[in-house]
Order: C-alpha cells, then structure tokens, then sequence
C-alpha cells in the first residue's frame, strides 16, 4: 500500500458537468453504464490524461463521444483507467459489470437482506463504475434503475423521481434527478422489497417537504421515532443555524448490513437498522437518545458536508467535527447539557485520549493516510468537535453564528479545506485565530499543569499555566496551543467569587491574577471542559469533595468526583501491587452517600456522578496497565460502597421504581438510569435476595432499558437467575436480529470466568454471522473492547481468539477487521507479559499474506 500525503494535493484537471447512470440490476451481476461530460479545466495542458478510479470492475465498453476508444487510447490498472488524447468537452461513456450479491466489503453496491443498497463515502462508487472519485469533482447526477418488479419494487436513488415505467419483461425502471451538485460518495441507490412511513415538513419558508423511512415490512411499527426526531432535527436546524432544508423529499433507509453507523447521501440517507428501529420493548434508553443524535447527524450533514463539502479526504474533520457539534448541540438543546457533556466527554476521555496517546495518533487533519477508512477516528469526529466547540468558547454563541453564516454565504456549493472554516470564523468576527490552526496540525492531547498563588495581604489571586504536549508520530516537538480555559473561582461557603471567565492560554508558561479575591479560593478550572486537554491541579482530597458539593458548572462538579474516585483508585493499585491490604476512607464513603442521597441533585446527574472511571479509563493512567489488577480495585470499591450505603442504595431503588407508560424524555431516561445504577451496586453483594430483584425486574419490565439493566447485573453473576433470565431474553428475541445483539454483547462483556468460552461457542449460534458487521461488532467487539479483564486473559487467549477472527474478517470486509484489530494497538501499555502477547499477534497479523490495506496499516504503524 502506498502512502497519500496533503502536500502533494493538485485540483482536479477535468470536471463533470453532468453524469447520468443507468444500472440493470440483476439477480447474477450488476450492468453499470454511465455517460459522463467532462471538461478541461482552463490552463491544463492539452495531453493531460483523464484520469478514472475503478476497482474491481469488469469493463465491458468505452467510447469517447459516442466512437469506440481504442486500447491504445486508454490504460487499466487495479486501481483505474486513463484515458489519453481527450478532446477539452467530452463524453465518455463506459459499461462496466458489477457483483453486488458478492460484495462482502459492503462498500459499492451490495445486497442486505436481499435488497440492493449504496456506501460510496469514502471511495466506493469506484467499486461501481469508473469516475474521478474525488470529493472535489461535484456535479450533477441523474441515476435510472432497471429491476425486476417483483423482487425490488422500490427504486430509490438522490434527488427527485422524474419518470417511472414497466417494462415487457417483467422489470420496470426508475430515474432520478438530484439537482444539486455533489460528489461521487454522497451518491445512493436503494432497490428492494420495502415498506414506508411518510410524514411532511413544512419548512421555515413555507417549503414542503415529503419525509420517508424505508424499511422491510416486519419493522415498519417501529419507525416512529426516528420520524420525530427527524422533525426535530429540521426545525432545530431552521431555528438555531438558519438553514433549510432544500429537495421536495427526504428518504431514510434502514439496512441491516453497514460498516458505519448511517450516511448522509443527498436526499437519500442509508442507516444502518440499528438506528433507525426503536419501541420501547426492543429498545433502550440509550438507543432512543442515539436515534435521535444520529438521524439529526445526517440531516445536518445536507449543509455541513454536502452543500459545502470536503476538497479532499484530509479535510474529513470539516464536515464530521462540526456536524458531530452541530448534533451534540441539538442533543443539549432538546435534553439535559450537563448530561450530554458528561457523556461526551467521558466517550472522548476514554476513546479519543487513548487514540491520541496511541501508534495511530493523527491530527483531525491528518497529513497522510493509507487508507481513509481508517480515519473515520475518534480523533476526526469526536475531537473534531471540541475543536469546534472552542470557537464556540472563544468567540461566544453570537460569535461561532456569525461564522457559520459566512461559511456558507462564501462555499455554498464548493468543495473546501478546514483553512476556509477558519478563515470564516476569523473574518466575521475581526478576530486573529492563527494560532488556532495548530488544532488541526498537531496531535496529542495537551497537557496543562496549573498552580495557584494567593497573597492574603493584597487579596490577590494568580493562576500558573503550563502547557505541553507528548510527542506523537506526526512530530516530536509542538508549538503552543491557542487554550481556552473557562475558570471559576468559589470561596468557602462554595459561592463564586468571580463568574466564569474564559482565560487564552497561548504560551508554554502563562500566568493571570485576580484582584479583590478577599480569601483563599478553591478553583474550578476548565469548567465545562472548554478544551480537550488534561488538565492537572493539586488538588486535595478535602478540595474535590467540596468542588463535588458546590461547584456552579455541573460538570466540574462531576469531574470532582471523577478525580477523586481516580486518586483513590491509584492509591488502592499501589497498594495491591504491594500486596498490601486496603480499605476506603470514610470521607470517600461519605462523598458517595452525598450524592446518594442529595434528592435536590437531578437524577441523571447522580447517576452519572455514582460511576466509577471505566478500566479503560484507569488502565491509560496506570501504567504499564494490569488490567486483571484494575478489575479487583475497581470492583472492590464498588463492593465496598455497596455494602456500606446498601439501606440507601435499596430505598433509592423502591423509591424510583415506577410503573407506567413508557417515555424517552430526559426525566424518565434519569429516573431510570439512577435506579439502574443503584441496582449495579446492589449486584455487587452476594446475596441470592438481590438476584432474584433483578430476575424479578428483568421479568416484569416494561421497557429494554430495565430489562437489560438487570440482565446486565445478572450477566455477570454465577446464579440460577443468570442463566433462566439469558434463556428467556433469547427465546423471547431470537426472531429479532437487531434485539439479539445485545444478548451476544451481554455475554461477551461479562466478568465470569468462562467468558471467552462462552463468546466461542456463540460463535456457532445460528443467528451469529460474521458477514454482518453489527454481530460482530456485539460479539468479537464488545469481548475485546469492553472486556478488558478477559480479553487481557495473562495467557494470552484473547489476544489469540481477536487475531484469529481479525484474519477470518480482513478476507470478507477489510473495514470491519481493521476496526477490531484495535485494541491490540496500545501493546506497549501494558505489563511486560501481556505487552509481548499482544505483539506476537500484531506480527502474526501483519505476516499474513494478502492482508488489507486497511489492516497493513494499523498493524504497521502499531509496530513501528
Ligand atoms: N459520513 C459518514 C457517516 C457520518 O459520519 O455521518
Ligand atoms: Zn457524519
């Protein structure tokens, strides 16, 4: 594989003004012919070739303006065609043929659950014919589809039907016209036996606008939702960006199989089913809220993405950080904004910093790449959005409108670079932002080390910054990051004494002073996490429990907690590495019954405040990690709290056990998922009164989420309740495909010791198939991504079942195998023993011949 750099980028030579495709789908292979009408771009030499992508394609026509072309005149690689002596307005029409029924990367065309369906983000559609596959090539694209009437009733693809027909043989057709210009990869096309549900939107300026979900017919009682949050999404978009929406109609479709979550197609999104279905039966409290973010996602991508698109695929971040903001943003909007910053920020903590911290450490624009698939990161969405949520800090919310108005007024229908962002948000609010820049160039999580003074004399308060950043592939030494750091500063009664300010770390040492602060402060620093850094303070004990009790910003009062419980952790690994006994202190004990029991306190936020750092979270700070030595301390501080606050724990649960109809709003979800954790930490003490409380939860619930709450406390219990409650979920759910992944990835992250045994042997369940990515995603994923003590097993056989099951995948869907072979990336943080396991298998993998590019990539760069 070779590598692509950002430096080499050059503009297109020739453009499109038009293609128009027409597909004969059959049930063998596919008939692919496009006519597409280039044009020379103005000073580009006469002899300049064009130059197509195609893979895997059989070519079985070309002709240059309606002649044939000669084998001279053209040349095929593996990886496309040129096509030399062409005139400066041409049209070139190429047929090629296609096997959609054997298309297991599912990139291109391919079938899912008998039905034709799309993914060309990122370079697909040259799976389909030959074309300039290149984000920076927009044009317009009428798309005319010929299949067997009965089979595939419904033929879909972007933009507006504009004819319909049957034809003698028992096929009909379909053509479509999109009339914006876009890229090749927002290109879709759907045929397939379906079913909708319609809805309809009137826009802000009167427009109306067809809505439809697509989906198989056993499914189609369970689109509502997505419907709504649909409506949502376009009313929220009109209100807080101004932005419309803007074809006739706007189609969903939800497949089963799909590498991703969904995709922004122009007018046509293709979901992966798991965020489309949702009831209350099937679906719990987290699928709701995720629905709901992702089909708001895509929506917002018809501006962030495809109105103004990428100029090439180092600029991913353009579109998927600010459209990953833009959902965060509708999420807090619509429900509660400390609790979706906590949960985004616990997600970035615990994937993000580990990527930043890992061999695949990129920038959110990255510099090269081998593979763009894998770079549909953490880093590029989830740390894209900080990046863009900082502008937002420190240009105020009046500010980050005023550049995202002239955004669009200065690139509606272009394709651009994250500079033109920048430059957007700089100009329209006369600010000089350079030095932000670096937040795309340079990778690595900062680090901020802070000290305070305080002259009691004077009544004067200083604040030292120091920033840093570890050295990361892409560069060993880096330049100072423009920070933005919201501070509070609260005196001893917990009031604050200033209000929040946001302070501009721009050098390595920085320091601010605060007058008439009349007593020592305590300080509550990077409020609402204004940046995506790791910010460290000494902090006392006794200073974390009274931010915990009195910070004004919600979330710092989190992280208090957070901070503190991972002082406590680190103290508790110490001390069993030394083989010490240890115990908790009481005022740690006593901070949990605060929460606990602080009725004021909303409830998710207490939910949230009551969960401890993820291993994961603890093994990037422990190191070299033993994460069988996380396990036992984490798990005896859950114990110990249970037994310790059970009498509260129990009254809690009673009180917030409610019966009545289900509903997805922000009070339920938090009622809930506060008796759900009570019930967490009441599963943690030995006693078969409180297994049969979950059995019986999990028996009379009447939503997902209590259900698999309690099943998730059973799953990692040896008891009778265990094995009766995972038999009834399976015979219950086993003709529902999307409800049994969480019964595979229940089993696959519990702590028993046979859990890997367990995860083989589903292996062979019939409804398991690893063709299908969401099954292994819930099988193989869950075991090695959130099963840290078993998938880091000291003998190595997690490590050896992930390799074996990566290899098996690389051959079907090199996407899909490069995602799992992840967790084998960060080898050198661990102890010695199982560092060296892990790197045997990295060069297992990367001995074997005829691996993916995708897979070469990871396992190299983790090598190196
Ligand atoms: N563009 C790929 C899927 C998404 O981020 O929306
Ligand atoms: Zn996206």
């Amino acid at each position: 594989p070779t590598t692509i750099y950002l430096q080499d980028y050059a503009a297109p030579a020739y453009r499109v003004d038009a293609v128009s495709l027409v597909f004969e789908l059959g049930e063998a292979s596919t008939r692919v012919t496009s006519v597409a009408n280039y044009r020379r771009e103005p000073g580009v030499a006469a002899d300049t070739p064009l130059e197509l992508y195609g893979e895997a394609l059989e070519l079985l026509e070309v002709r240059l303006n309606g002649l044939p072309l000669s084998e001279t005149d053209y040349s095929i690689s593996d990886t496309g065609m040129s096509v030399h002596n062409v005139s400066a307005l041409c049209t070139l029409e190429i047929v090629t043929r296609i096997y959609p029924q054997k298309n297991t990367s599912l990139e291109g065309l391919y079938q899912s659950s008998g039905n034709f369906c799309t993914q060309c983000e990122a370079q697909g559609f040259r799976k389909i014919t030959y074309y300039p596959d290149r984000p920076d090539v927009m044009t317009v694209f009428t798309t005319q589809i010929l299949a067997d009437k009965q089979k595939y009733p419904i033929l879909l693809s972007n933009g507006n039907l504009t004819g319909s027909g049957d034809l003698p043989d028992g096929r009909h057709w379909a053509r479509w016209e999109d009339p914006f210009h876009k890229p090749a990869y927002l290109f879709a096309l759907v045929a397939g036996n379906l079913q909708h549900v319609e809805d309809h939107y009137t826009t802000l300026s009167g427009r109306e606008v067809t809505l439809r979900i697509y989906t198989e017919a056993h499914n189609i009682d369970k689109c509502d939702h997505a419907m709504q949050s649909l409506k949502r999404a376009m009313y929220w978009d009109e209100q807080r960006f101004g932005l419309e929406y803007d074809l006739d109609i706007y189609m969903v479709v939800a497949v089963d199989d799909f590498n991703m979550g969904a995709m922004e197609n122009k007018g046509l999104n293709v979901f992966n089913s798991k965020l489309v279905f949702a009831s209350p039966a099937t679906a719990t409290d987290m699928d709701y809220v995720n629905i709901e973010a992702v089909i708001g996602h895509e929506y917002f991508h018809n501006w962030t993405g495809n109105r103004v698109t990428c100029r090439d695929w180092f600029q991913l971040s353009l579109k998927e950080g600010l459209t990953v903001f833009r959902d965060q943003e509708f999420t807090s909007d619509l429900h509660s904004r400390p609790v979706k910053r906590i949960e985004d920020v616990r997600a970035l903590r615990t994937f993000q910093f580990a990527e930043d911290a890992s061999p695949m450490a990129h920038p959110i624009r990255p510099a090269s790449y081998m593979e763009i698939n894998n770079f549909y990161t953490v880093t590029v969405y989830e740390k894209g959005a900080e990046v863009v949520r900082m502008y937002q800090t420190l240009l105020g919310r009046d500010g980050f409108r005023k550049g995202m108005d002239l955004y669009f007024e200065r690139h509606d229908g272009q394709a651009v670079a994250t500079e033109n962002f920048l430059a957007a948000m700089a100009d329209a609010n006369e600010a000089d932002l350079s030095q932000f820049q670096r937040w795309y160039d340079q990778a690595g999580t900062p680090q901020v080390a802070v000290r305070m003074d305080y002259d009691a004399a004077a009544q004067r308060c200083t604040l030292h910054f120091s920033q840093s950043c570890p050295a990361t592939p892409e560069a060993d030494n880096k330049l100072p990051f423009l920070i933005p750091v919201a501070i509070g500063l609260l005196d001893g009664k917990g009031q604050d004494l200033i209000g929040t300010q946001v302070l501009r770390l721009t050098d390595t040492e920085q320091s601010f002073t605060f007058e008439k602060v009349p007593e020592q402060p305590v300080p509550s620093l990077l409020r609402d996490f204004s940046a995506p850094v790791k910010l460290n303070f000494p902090y006392a004990e006794a200073d974390l429990v009274f931010l915990m009790k009195h910070d004004s910003d919600a979330f710092n009062r989190w992280d208090a907690g957070q901070r503190l419980a991972m002082q406590t952790i680190l103290k508790l690994l110490a001390a069993h590495q030394q083989q010490e006994a240890f115990g908790l202190e009481h005022d740690f004990i006593s901070a949990y019954q605060a929460i606990l029991t602080d009725d004021a306190l909303d409830r998710a936020l207490r939910a949230a405040a009551l969960q401890l750092p993820s291993e994961a979270d603890i093994a990037e700070v422990a190191r070299p990690s033993d994460p069988e030595a996380i396990h036992a301390v984490r798990e005896f501080i859950y114990t110990t709290l249970a037994k310790a606050l059970r009498l509260d724990l129990e009254r809690l649960y009673a009180e917030l056990h409610e019966e009545g109809e289900y509903s997805p709003d922000a009070t339920s979800i938090g009622r809930r998922s506060l008796k759900n954790v009570c019930l967490a930490y009441l599963g943690r003490i030995q006693d078969d009164g409180i297994h049969e409380a979950c059995l019986q939860q999990y028996l009379a619930a009447g939503n997902m989420t209590d259900a698999m709450a309690a099943l998730a406390v059973l799953s990692s219990i040896e008891c009778p309740q265990r094995e009766q409650a995972l038999q009834h979920f399976h015979d219950r759910w086993q003709h529902d495909s999307l409800v049994m992944d969480k019964w595979f990835a229940l089993q696959a992250t519990s702590s028993l010791p046979d859990t890997l045994q367990q995860v083989q042997a589903l292996m062979q369940h019939k409804l398991f198939d690893m063709r299908n990515p969401n099954k292994v995603r819930a099988l193989v994923g869950s075991f090695a991504m959130r099963n840290p003590l078993h998938f880091h097993a000291q003998d190595g056989s997690g490590y050896v079942f992930l390799t074996e099951r990566v290899l098996e995948l690389d051959a079907m869907n090199p996407q899909i195998a490069s995602r799992m072979v992840r967790p084998l990336m960060n080898w050198r943080q661990y102890e010695p023993v199982r560092s060296a396991l892990m790197k045997a298998q990295l060069e297992r993998i990367q001995a074997h011949s005829g691996l993916s590019s995708d897979a070469y990539e990871i396992v190299n760069k983790s090598l190196v």
